[in-house]
């Protein structure tokens, strides 16, 4: 009996402490805390294949923990030679340490996206962590929307 509610205790115990160690990741030295091995992806396209997004320019490798932009273009995903130069791009970068979906984490940075002759500049990146980070780049343009997820793997030391 007593030894029963002992378990419990410490499980609860086990949980409670486990809450503030999320919540803390981001300062928290990691055992994935070290250089993504996973490769820069190119080029994505967006969930509904609506939109081809592709990376034009970025710092290779990416600097860690300093500020850094990289510049994006657009195309049809219907026909990916045909390029987009009046597509609205918004972003979002975070780390999914394992989830499926979603980020564990985002930047402690606000991007910041400016879109001239077709090339969109996302100015404002900046990787606190290392290891695999998820750009999320929301394409909208003639009244479609998609979602691409790009890869950038985290960083030069
Ligand atoms: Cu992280």
């Amino acid at each position: 009996m007593h030894r029963a509610r002992s378990a419990l205790l410490l499980v609860a115990l086990i949980l409670f402490a486990s809450v503030p160690a999320v919540a803390q990741m981001g300062d928290m030295k990691m055992p994935m805390d070290k250089p993504a091995s996973t490769a820069l992806t190119r080029q994505a396209y967006t969930t509904n294949r609506a939109f081809l997004v592709k990376i034009v320019s970025i710092p290779n490798p990416i600097p860690y923990e300093k500020y850094f932009k990289l510049g994006l273009e657009v195309y049809d995903g219907g026909d990916p030679s045909k390029k987009i130069s009046d597509a609205q791009v918004k972003v979002a970068a975070g780390m999914r340490h394992g989830m499926s979906s979603g980020f564990m984490h985002g930047m402690q940075s606000t991007p910041k996206v400016d879109v001239q002759n077709g090339v969109v500049t996302v100015s404002g990146m900046y990787f606190h962590m290392q290891g695999p980070w998820t750009l999320a780049t929301t394409v909208t343009s003639g009244g479609k929307e998609g979602v691409a997820y790009l890869q950038l793997p985290c960083c030069a030391q």
